[in-house]
Formats: C-alpha cells, structure tokens, sequence
C-alpha cells in the first residue's frame, strides 16, 4: 500500500456528476479528489445526453465553466411534438416567462470540466481500479484503490458516490438500509449520431404507430436521432439505411422533406428504465446522479439531475465545513429526493405519451393519441409540459 493521501471529499465517479461537484467544492474552498475507473480518453468518448435545463447551464457558470458552452452550444426556445406525422410546437420561451433549454453534448461539459479541474489542479485521477468504501458508517471513512498496480488508500471526511448506475457506491449501502423503486420499459433506444444538419432547428418528439423517435442535434452540422427499437435488438439488424428509413417515416413528412442522410458516426443501443434508491445518504456515503436514479432519456433528465443533487450537496458540504453543523448533510438526502421523484414522473409520463407500448390495447392507443390532441389545444397542459421540461426551480 502506498502512502495514504487526505483529501476533504473523495468523489467516486468522473462523469458530469463527480466533475461538477469538484468544481462546485473547489470555488468554494473544499479539497476533494476525484476516482474515475475509465481512462480520460473512455469518459470523453462517451456519447450520452444533448440538452441542459437552465439550472445546470446556470451551475456551469457558477463554476467558471461556460465559456465553450455560450459560444459552441445553441440555445433552445421550444421543441415539436408529433402523432402520426402531425406536429405541433411546444413554446418553451413563451409558455414559462423566458425560460429555454441549452443544447451542448453531456461529452463536452465532460470535457469542459476535466480541462477546468486539470488548469485549476483538482485532482482527477483516470483508470482507479477496484475502488472500494470503508468505514462509511464512522468518523474517519477512506477509500482503497489501485492505481498503475499499486494499491492506494485515499483517507477523507467523506465520499460522494457519483459512479453511475453500475457503480460500487450504493453498493456499499447495506441492502437492509436501501429501499429501490423501479419501472423497466418493454423497449430501448437505439441512438446515432452523424456530421449531418438536423432535419429541424428545433428537437421533434414523435409518438408514431411505428413507434417513437426522436431528432435532436449537437451542432448546426451534426445530428442526434434515436428510434424506439424492441429490446432483442442487435446493431447488426439496423444499417444505416434502415435507421434513416424508419426515421423519416416516424419523424412525419415535413421532417423527411429535410432530413439529410449520412454514415453514423456512432451507433447505440440503450435500455431504460425508471429507478430511485433511497436515502441518498448512509453515514459519510453520499449519492448523486446516476448512482442514485435512472430516468428514461425522454424527457432530457439525467444529466440534469445529476448537476441537481451536486447543487443541493455542495451547498451541505460547504455548509457542514463552514459551520461544522452536520444538519444540511442530513437533509441533502430529503432535498435532493423531491426534485428526483418530480423528474421521474415526468420522464415516466412522457415516455408513457410518446411510446408504442408492445402490451397496449386499441384503447390505450387511443388514450395516448387524445393527450396529445388534449395537449395540442389547450395552453395550460402544455405549460405543464413546458415547464417540466426546461426544468423545475431548485425549491
Ligand atoms: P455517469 O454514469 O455519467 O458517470 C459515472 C462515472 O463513474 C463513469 O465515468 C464511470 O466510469 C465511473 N465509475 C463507475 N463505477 C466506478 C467505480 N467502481 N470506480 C470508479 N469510477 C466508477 N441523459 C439524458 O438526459 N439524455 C440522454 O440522451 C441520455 N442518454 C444516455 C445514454 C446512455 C447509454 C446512458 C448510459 C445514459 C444516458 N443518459 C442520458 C443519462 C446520462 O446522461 C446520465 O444521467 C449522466 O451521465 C449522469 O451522470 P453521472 O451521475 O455522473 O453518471
Ligand atoms: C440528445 O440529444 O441526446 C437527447 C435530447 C433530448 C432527449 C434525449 C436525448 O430527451
């Protein structure tokens, strides 16, 4: 074993969760190290959400770590809805009293805030094998690791779990203090990305007999669409020309008229799923993002929730080392939970409006098909809508 180092906070996890919380530490005075088991190279590869909420644009600026985003990322005043070709605008800007979404890649906020902790020295340390939890239910928690074949001990005051769905945090919660809740949907998404220019200058959600899909975009030249596909489903059986086939026929004729075609540059198959694991908090252990939820990507979520609880569990942190008052450490958890499960409905239900269910009868279809002409027609179902989706206030 090496030399045991001290830090202030061990954050478990370098995806946007674990950065953003260094950060949030960091201009705030509080040390922490961060334990990322991929290499740098694996974490700024990953292709995962497109669309932040105000609150966590707001959050990058706090720390410093806009600049890129207001220059390279494209600012958002609404979105489309479809049934069947049929579509209709969601006046996000107009509905919620200026309110807007921002559009820069999940991979480059990554990618912002690992250069911002390497220029500010926050350590950020890659490939961190076999990271493991002690003493969480103590004063003096540490966490073990091995780092080029050696065996390290990081000692610290506490542990933030943000190593995703996967990881070894909640893990560490003894199964008779967790309580889990969870929804697996009878499909997944199956993703592409191509150097293409969107269809449309807004995203476009479309609820079609074929299924749902979905036109997004990381810049004026490179798209983002997804398919809802069944769950058995193998890359192989989707070329590119098969995704772009069902594309224009879910998206409606106005989108196909615009689409442009071009080689996926990245191609991927997700599951979802519902999932909330209670508390968010054991002793020293403190969860955030997706270490502690899952919510389907239809609503643009996941991201967004992971900077939420950074938010909330900053602000203890820096309070408890602020105070040495442990009482905001011990309503984190509570906080953090009520913005999760108004995120989880609201991801549930729109998956629920714009997904071809394989179980549903004609009636259902029917039900989904009348929300939405409900929606289409009547301004307070689609403020609801509008405000769910450029994100709710922090309370
Ligand atoms: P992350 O999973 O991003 O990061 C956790 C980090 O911990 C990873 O880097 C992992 O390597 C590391 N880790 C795991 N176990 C570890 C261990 N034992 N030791 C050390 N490190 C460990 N959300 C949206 O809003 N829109 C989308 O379109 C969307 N698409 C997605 C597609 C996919 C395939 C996936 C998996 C998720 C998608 N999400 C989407 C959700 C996603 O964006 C998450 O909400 C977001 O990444 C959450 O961030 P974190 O909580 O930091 O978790
Ligand atoms: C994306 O661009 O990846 C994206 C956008 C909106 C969503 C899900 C994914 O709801």
């Amino acid at each position: 074993m090496g030399e045991a180092m001290r830090t202030q906070v061990a954050i478990v996890g370098g995806g946007p969760a674990g950065l953003l919380l260094q950060q949030l530490l960091h201009v705030a005075g509080i040390e922490s190290v961060v334990l990322e088991q991929r290499s740098r190279a694996y974490v700024e590869g990953r292709i995962r959400a497109g669309v932040l909420e105000q609150v966590t644009v707001d959050l990058l600026d706090k720390v410093g770590v806009a600049a890129r985003m207001r220059r390279e990322g494209l600012v958002h005043d609404g979105f489309s809805l479809a049934v069947d070709g049929e579509r209709f605008r969601i006046d996000l800007k107009g509905l919620t009293g200026g309110s807007t979404v921002m559009v820069y890649g999940q991979t480059e906020v990554t990618k912002d805030l690992i250069d911002a902790a390497g220029a500010r020295g926050c350590p950020v340390l890659f490939e961190a094998e076999d990271v493991a939890l002690h003493d969480l239910d103590g004063e003096r928690p540490y966490v073990t690791y091995r780092k080029d074949g050696a065996d390290q001990r990081l000692d610290c005051d506490f542990v933030a779990g943000c190593d995703g769905f996967h990881g070894v945090s909640r893990a560490s919660i003894p199964a008779d203090v967790l309580n889990t809740y969870e929804r697996i949907y009878p499909f997944g998404w199956l993703g592409i990305l191509a150097d293409v220019p969107p269809c449309d200058h807004e995203l476009i959600y479309s609820n079609h007999a074929r299924g749902f899909a979905l036109a997004s975009m990381r810049s004026t030249t490179r798209s983002r669409y997804y398919v809802q596909a069944p769950l058995d489903t193998r890359i192989e059986d989707w070329p590119d020309e098969r995704v772009w086939d069902e594309l224009e026929v879910r998206l409606g004729p106005e989108a196909a008229a615009h689409m442009t075609r071009g080689p996926a540059i990245e191609k991927s198959i997700a599951p979802l799923r519902s999932f909330v694991a209670e508390p968010m908090r054991w002793g020293r252990l403190l969860l955030a993002g997706d270490a502690a939820h899952i919510v389907p990507p239809t609503g643009a979520k996941g991201l967004n929730l992971a900077a939420s609880d950074v938010h909330y569990l900053s602000e203890a942190l820096i309070a408890f080392y602020r105070t040495g008052d442990g009482q905001a450490i011990d309503g984190y958890s509570a906080k953090a939970l009520a913005r999760v499960w108004k995120a989880e409905r609201f991801s549930w239900w729109f998956t629920g409006l714009t997904h071809r269910f394989p179980e549903a009868d004609a009636f259902a279809r029917r039900m989904q098909t009348a929300e939405i002409a409900y929606i289409r027609t009547s301004r307070a179902a689609q403020t609801t809508v509008a405000e769910n989706y450029v994100g709710l206030s922090f309370g």
